[in-house]
């Protein structure tokens, strides 16, 4: 064992050795050599492949079982005492019925099998903002990516001493069958749960499930919030740097935002993007009354599907080395690849399902059968990134100018709009509504309302999320302004009205000049939205009647809206905040004297 003195530690491990029954135990150091030997015992039980060493240095690829790519919303649970306090959009269970439940299948799961102890810090280790995990698992596959997305090992478990405080967190892929699957929260115990999966946010305990799910209960207790955000800085001409966040659902350009690159016109003008996370922050009030953002992830669980070196240049060099690829297109000469990728797919291969794979391949109606599953993924260090901040793991985090929500949206939605106060911002983040994309199973392009993105992620009441938020902007003096972005508007014709992207930074541009309350809009009932010209589309080839139909706004269409938003605020009953009702009469007052005029 590990030089470990936590005796509470210790027999918890113990504990759970009696039920899982696993032949060894062995304690994750973290080390170089570590990693070396784990990844050679990996190849060797075919859990992961090497990929050509000369072009992918470092590489492996992995392929999960194919009832098991993607989160799995309706096996996931919130234990509490009381079914009030997971709330309505949450599944519920008592701990009693939770812990049975899923004692049931980690009895015995891991026979023949090592369980590994993972002491992981999200956020930089010994940070007084750093939260300490310690995961139980018998994948190989966790453990691995766990070093890339956390920092693990023995300065964990230095840091924990005797008597720290971490979540307990069990993990077993057991059988990988999905009627033995759960994935349980118990936030009254710090404990984490999750049987019968080994794919991202089911497994891999640190992200979803501990820097969200028990995070942001913890949060409202303390006084802080654990968001799904990306967090970005923009570099002006001149070297003056503005911080944003920004929360969009799975799979809606997190990750494609927080490495931007400045298209040809505006990097002349000395535009330049920081990367400090792309998928959760921590946000706290600093002692300037403003929001400081910490980015509690070491690494990337990207999307790897659409990504390439026009939509993200940067993505694509951060991936060159030291990733693991999960359920990409295998090519038979150890290359990878993945829909709307880099470079021709290779000649043959193996797809995501185990299947054999040639480019141009049909199913039995003539439909394309792809190589990556949509949720594919790339697991890469942080670090690796071209363009990660410098100050990316600074303990204080980074102050935010700005909090984008957004979704993606067919219509309504326009391009962009700014909040009128920090309420009404709440408000935009507590009616997001996205269609519904690969990352979580269930029916594609389904509109669903996923508030602030947390709809899956929030580890308590959303009522009482709601009312924390509002808290939040008394807390802080100098609160950020909020915005809501829409880069999926389509016109008559089916396509994308917004090239998105790159350009994007025409709207974040827009968006940080409103923070400094500069540029240019114009009120409307929901929101202000950009002046005419005060979105720089200089060298972009969008026309304005595009950009008339991008900030269309419609009374009628937002007055049909307000019909599913009472509905979805009603199921909180009196858990919702009486000021998100103000927003929302205030609202319908604003519509219908529109409609009048
Ligand atoms: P999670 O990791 O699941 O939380 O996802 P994410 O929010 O980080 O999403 P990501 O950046 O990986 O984007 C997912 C997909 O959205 C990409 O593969 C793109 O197809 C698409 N996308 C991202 N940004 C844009 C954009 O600006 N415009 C359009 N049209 N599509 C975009
Ligand atoms: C998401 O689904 O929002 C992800 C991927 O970031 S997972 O880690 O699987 O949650
Ligand atoms: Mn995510």
């Amino acid at each position: 064992m590990a030089n470990c003195n936590h005796s509470k530690l210790k027999a918890w491990v113990d504990e759970v050795s009696a039920i899982c029954t696993p032949d060894q135990v062995y304690w994750v150091d973290g080390s170089e050599e570590e990693r070396v030997r784990l990844e050679k015992r990996a190849i060797a039980r075919g859990l992961i492949i090497p990929l050509d060493q000369d072009k992918h240095p470092g590489c492996f690829y992995s392929r999960s079982n194919p009832n098991d790519v993607a989160r799995t919303e309706h096996l996931t649970f919130i234990c509490t005492d009381r079914m009030e306090d997971a709330g309505p959009t949450n599944n519920w269970m008592s701990p009693e019925d939770g812990y049975a439940r899923a004692t049931e299948f980690f009895k015995g799961s891991m026979k023949g099998r090592t369980l590994y102890v993972i002491p992981f810090s999200m956020g930089p280790v010994g940070s007084p903002f750093s939260k300490i995990g310690v995961e139980l698992t018998d994948s190989l596959y966790v453990v691995l990516n766990m070093r890339i997305m956390t920092r693990v090992g023995a300065a964990v478990l230095a840091k924990l001493g005797s008597d720290g405080e971490f979540t307990k967190c069990l993990h077993s892929r057991s059988d990988v069958r999905e009627d033995h699957r759960l994935i349980m929260h118990f936030p009254q115990d710090n404990t984490i749960w999750s049987v019968g999966s080994a794919y991202g946010g089911n497994a891999l305990l640190g992200k979803k499930c501990l820097a969200l799910r028990i995070a942001s209960w913890q949060a409202r207790r303390e006084g802080w919030l654990a968001e799904h955000m990306l967090i970005l800085g923009v570099e002006h001409p001149g070297g003056k740097v503005e911080y944003i966040t920004a929360a969009f659902p799975s799979a809606c350009g997190k990750t494609n935002l927080a490495m931007l690159i400045p298209p040809e016109g505006l990097k002349a003008k000395g535009y330049r993007i920081w990367t400090v996370g792309d998928d959760i922050a921590w946000l706290r009030v600093g002692p300037d009354g403003r929001l400081w953002a910490c980015n509690p992830e070491a690494g990337f669980f990207g999307v790897a599907p659409g990504t390439n070196s026009k939509s993200n240049p940067n993505a694509i060099k951060t991936v060159r080395k030291n990733t693991i690829f999960t359920n990409v297109l295998l090519g038979d000469d150890l290359t990878v690849w993945w829909e709307d990728g880099e470079g021709a797919p290779p000649a043959s291969g193996v797809a995501w399902d185990g299947k054999p794979w040639k480019p141009g391949l049909k199913d039995k109606d003539g439909k394309p059968v792809v190589g990556a599953h949509a949720n594919s993924r790339f697991t890469a260090p942080a670090g690796q990134c071209p363009s990660i901040a410098p100050n990316w793991e600074d303990p204080k985090g980074v102050p935010i100018s700005a909090i984008i929500f957004g979704g993606r949206r067919e219509r309504l939605a326009p391009l962009v709009m700014e909040a009128l106060d920090w309420n009404h911002g709440v408000y935009l983040g507590a009616t997001v509504a996205s269609e519904r994309t690969a990352a979580q199973v269930g029916k594609l392009g389904e509109v669903r309302r996923d508030p602030m993105a947390m709809l899956p992620f929030c580890g308590y009441n959303m009522g009482d999320y709601f009312g924390h938020w509002i808290a939040m902007g008394s807390k802080a003096k100098n609160p950020p302004k909020i915005f809501h972005v829409n880069w999926f508007r389509k016109g008559a014709d089916g396509k994308f009205l917004w090239p998105g992207y790159g350009e994007n930074l025409r709207v974040l541009e827009w968006v940080l000049a409103r923070a400094r309350g500069e540029g240019k809009a114009e009120k409307t009932p929901i929101g202000y939205l950009p002046a005419k010209g005060a979105i720089d589309l200089t060298g972009l080839k969008v026309d304005s009647g595009t950009m008339d139909s991008l900030l269309e706004v419609k009374p009628e269409e937002w007055t049909a809206e307000l019909e599913g938003v009472k509905a979805f605020f009603d199921k909180f009953g009196a858990r919702l905040p009486k000021a998100l009702w103000d927003q929302y009469e205030g609202l319908r007052e604003r519509l219908k004297a529109k409609v009048a005029a």
